[in-house]
């Protein structure tokens, strides 16, 4: 029997509510068959909780709100670039800035710059936009996640680190002119929110100085990353999550971020780096794609926004309960014997849709079918992470079936209280006990590019 903890306490009080609804069943029914059961199709306003991501859904403070009130809309030199590059000059301690609107375009102008076709990037198990961005230069993302991330129930502290034997391997493999940078991302998103270890950035920096080999981090959920090392880490356990931060990008050449997330903005992503070459390329290049190198696609006041909550996340007791509340959720879900992604991570809950739905066959997509089965039970909008976010092999055509099907439980900050953690877990529990009455679905409509945010379906009969 799993015990449950206490339900974390907020370390805020709420200023202004947004009033939501439970949609009627006869409603949730109806707005799932016409979002073709992708709750990426669903109307906001169809949705009583919306835990499809943490991404871009925070709620800002009142320090943050009163920063956008200070936004500098000039066109070139606006002085909110600058409190963003000294933000990520001290919590990051890279020493060069390029704004972009978000991740994806950070992503995009570092592939641009470093990969030609040809080569690969090993990355500790891949990423939706990552991994298109690595294909549309004529790379390929290879896997080096250590075994256990692949396993839903090995409790591995650092789930997310490098396997270096795998690396070795695919050096071996393709040859080192073939390697256009290691990317590294921090509390893997896709193996459950799932740490990597200082130690293992450690060995990957003087792996890689072996060989000339850049590393290039996503840092988006790098907080709460430094967060579990403090916890989890021999050595960490006093140390300030800005110095951890400090030290974990030290071993780095550069990274993306996705602001969205840890920085707790609704817009917003760079590229930072200590290495002129890195940044006078990709300053060079944002001002064709984004926008002039002291904006990239954020008005003044949504950097001023960053430059704060850069700031504000990595707060040890914010951390304390945000990474908590996830692990509430995960716990409640536990003692009733829901399939669940082990340990909890950071930002999200995530239920093995494989385990939960033994019934389907992987064609008949048991994450994408729970994921709409439970907004159609409860009108809770979740997300699929398995085959249909993966996509087709880009050489063979083939569908790819991980051993990872997922559903996931995407907690946004600072925005839901512990009470509706219970009602989703209560939901999802209820589903749970009448799971065998689920039926599959059918893909009727597949888009070219990252199918998961626009593929339609069809219910099959049981
Ligand atoms: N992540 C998420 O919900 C939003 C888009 S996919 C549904 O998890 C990592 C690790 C991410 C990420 C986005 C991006 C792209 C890069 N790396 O969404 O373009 O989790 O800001 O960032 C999403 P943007």
């Amino acid at each position: 029997m799993i015990e449950i903890m206490q339900p974390p306490v907020e370390p805020f009080k709420i200023k202004v509510v947004e009033p939501v609804t439970i949609p009627s069943e006869e409603r949730r029914k109806k707005a799932i068959r016409e979002a073709g059961f992708n709750t990426f199709l669903l109307l906001s306003e169809d949705v009583y909780i919306d835990i499809l991501t943490d991404s871009g859904t925070s709620a800002m403070s009142d320090n943050q709100w009163a920063g956008m009130m200070l936004g500098d809309e000039a066109y070139a030199g606006s002085k909110n670039f600058y409190n963003l590059e000294k933000a990520v000059q001290d919590i990051l301690g890279y020493k060069y800035v390029v704004p972009t609107h978000q991740g994806r375009a950070a992503e995009h102008l570092i592939s641009r710059y470093l990969i030609k076709p040809g080569q690969i990037v090993p990355r500790n198990m891949y990423f939706t936009t990552s991994k298109m961005h690595v294909e549309i230069p004529g790379g390929k993302m290879v896997d080096t996640v250590i075994d256990e991330a692949h396993d839903p129930e090995n409790l591995h502290p650092f789930k997310g680190n490098i396997d270096f034997e795998k690396l070795q391997g695919y050096i071996d493999e393709y040859g080192l002119d073939k390697i256009a940078f290691v990317n590294v991302e921090m509390n893997v998103n896709m193996a459950g929110g799932q740490p990597i270890s200082m130690e293992n950035l450690r060995k990957l920096r003087e792996f890689c100085d072996g060989y000339k080999i850049k590393v290039i981090y996503d840092i988006t959920r790098s907080s709460e990353n430094a967060y579990f090392i403090r916890e989890r880490e021999k050595g960490y356990e006093n140390t300030p999550i800005i110095d951890i931060l400090n030290e974990m990008m030290s071993y780095s050449d550069g990274c993306i971020h996705s602001s969205k997330k840890d920085c707790l903005v609704n817009i917003g992503g760079f590229i930072a780096t200590s290495d002129k070459e890195i940044y006078e390329a990709t300053r060079s290049s944002v001002v064709i794609y984004e926008g002039l190198h002291t904006y990239g696609g954020m008005a003044g006041r949504d950097m001023e926004a960053l430059a704060r909550g850069l700031r504000e996340g990595t707060q040890y007791e914010y951390l304390k309960y945000r990474t908590n509340q996830v692990r509430y959720l995960g716990e409640l879900l536990m003692q009733a014997n829901v399939p669940v992604v082990k340990p909890i991570g950071g930002h999200a809950v995530f239920i093995n849709a494989l385990e939960f739905l033994p019934h389907l066959q992987r064609e008949q997509w048991p994450g994408q079918t729970l994921s709409a089965a439970i907004y159609e039970h409860s009108a809770v909008r979740t997300m699929e992470r398995g085959a249909v976010s993966i996509g087709r092999d880009s050489q063979t055509g083939e569908n790819i079936f991980p051993p990872l099907e997922l559903v996931r439980l995407t907690i946004p900050r600072r925005v839901y209280t512990n009470t509706h953690m219970e009602y989703v877990a209560n939901s999802v529990i209820d589903l749970y006990e009448r799971r065998d009455t689920i039926p599959g679905l059918k893909m009727i409509y597949e888009p070219k590019h990252l199918r998961f945010f626009q593929a339609r379906f069809e219910q099959m009969t049981l």
